[in-house]
């Protein structure tokens, strides 16, 4: 049996963090993997865009959903503009089998922020949208952030229309299917114009904030990270009448590669290196595999050691490859740089969060692609398991409602300025 996702309490007060959690926590669970599996522009990731949206109507919000399917959820000033609006919000799709609050967290206290922000009578001198962004994964087309890099033209569009799912459907053919007409994908520069600052919060996916005992966190860095793809490719044939002597079979090579990832990321310090994903082609027990595609994620602070490190296991997995009598291609399918956040929005943030230990990571989020076009800052929120991207992910409750505090604070400063 898969370990069942550590989800919030079902029991949680209605209106709090954990209480829309809960919510949250009842679609999309993956009784295969465990945890949630929530792709973009599935069923699930579509119920929970429902949900947001109801939410944001029981808010008297002013919903818009884009023409690259990102939701805004507007809270004007009494003059109605959207000009250097205060954005918060995260993302609602996950990857396969991942916890319960990595992205949903960001949305829930978005929308928490906003009552107590409403409660303790504030009036905004700037509007307040809460976004929420899909594909921040890239779970399904292969390319993290998709959705913010679409917007702001971080990624060329017809590239993007071209990334392919699991199932052959191609980027536009699905946001066809969904509602979305592919020509109108692409850069939207008046929808970009209008953030003025963003701030997204997210469950920390690491350790710092337990080991600091603080609850909540101030982002300072997103390490570079990326993705390629290495195509190993031998000689299909059968399990049963090929002798050892006689094989071509790119699997032996695949697993040669993964090691030599492995040592190479190990040698060059503060590298960090996953194989998570790798298909057999055509995936036959009794079938020597033709092809092994494997798929890299790579991470360090330091672009230009990414990149190094990359082509040292390139020219290496050659090696292993020729000596199984296969050859590998090595396809780049998404890299993103080293980014800091605004250090002046940060400074103010420690300025209202005095206690909040200023921390960088190593996983990627929205915010990376958005600092690169407005000022922007992160809050991270404790996780006390360090786990995400797996079931084990969690945040405590009052943490959850810490964070909606802290997040409230912050918009307040910025809304009233
Ligand atoms: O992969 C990542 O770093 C992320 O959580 N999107
Ligand atoms: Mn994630
Ligand atoms: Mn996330
Ligand atoms: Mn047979």
């Amino acid at each position: 049996m898969p370990a069942p996702a550590a989800g919030p309490r079902t029991a949680a007060p209605a209106d709090t963090v954990a209480g829309l959690l809960a919510e949250i926590s009842r679609v999309g669970a993956d009784p295969h993997r465990g945890g949630y599996s929530r792709p973009v522009f599935s069923s699930a990731e579509f119920d929970l865009r429902a949900w947001f949206l109801a939410h944001a109507a029981k808010r008297g919000l002013d919903v818009e959903t884009d023409r690259n399917g990102v939701i805004w959820a507007w809270w004007y000033t009494p003059a109605g503009d959207t000009a250097n609006a205060v954005v918060t919000g995260s993302h609602l799709d996950s990857v396969p089998g991942g916890g319960a609050f990595d992205g949903p967290l960001g949305v829930a206290s978005a929308l928490v922020a906003l009552d107590i922000l409403r409660a303790g009578g504030l009036r905004p001198e700037r509007p307040l949208a809460i976004a929420v962004f899909p594909e921040e994964e890239g779970s399904r087309f292969g390319v993290a952030c998709l959705g913010t890099r679409v917007l702001t033209g971080a990624i060329d569009v017809d590239l993007a229309r071209g990334l392919r799912d699991q199932n052959g459907d191609s980027f536009a053919e699905v946001a066809a299917k969904s509602g979305f007409d592919p020509a109108f994908l692409g850069p939207d520069p008046e929808a970009l114009a209008r953030i003025g600052t963003f701030i997204e919060l997210h469950v920390e996916q690491g350790r710092v904030l337990i080991d600091r005992h603080q609850p909540v966190g101030i982002g300072s860095s997103i390490l570079g990270h990326g993705r390629w793809r290495l195509s190993v490719t031998g000689q299909g044939n059968h399990a049963g009448t090929t002798l050892m002597t006689d094989r071509h079979d790119p699997m032996i090579a695949a697993a040669g590669i993964v090691m030599a990832i492995r040592d190479t990321a190990r040698a060059q310090p503060g590298t960090r290196a996953t194989v998570g994903r790798l298909e057999p082609v055509p995936g036959g027990t009794n079938v020597i595999a033709s092809r092994v595609d494997l798929w890299l994620d790579a991470r360090h602070p330091d672009d230009a050691v990414t990149a190094a490190v990359v082509a040292t296991i390139l020219a290496e997995a050659r090696l292993i490859a020729a000596n199984e009598g296969c050859t590998v291609q090595l396809t780049e399918e998404s890299v993103s740089r080293t980014v800091s956040f605004d250090s002046a929005l940060r400074d103010h943030l420690s300025l209202l969060l005095p206690d909040a230990p200023v921390q960088d990571t190593g996983a990627g989020h929205d915010a990376g692609i958005l600092t690169q076009f407005v000022p922007t800052a992160m809050l991270f929120v404790r996780n006390p398991t360090g786990v995400s991207h797996s079931p084990e992910e969690y945040v405590e409750d009052d943490d959850a409602e810490a964070g909606a505090r802290a997040l409230a604070l912050v918009l307040a400063d910025l809304l009233v300025p």
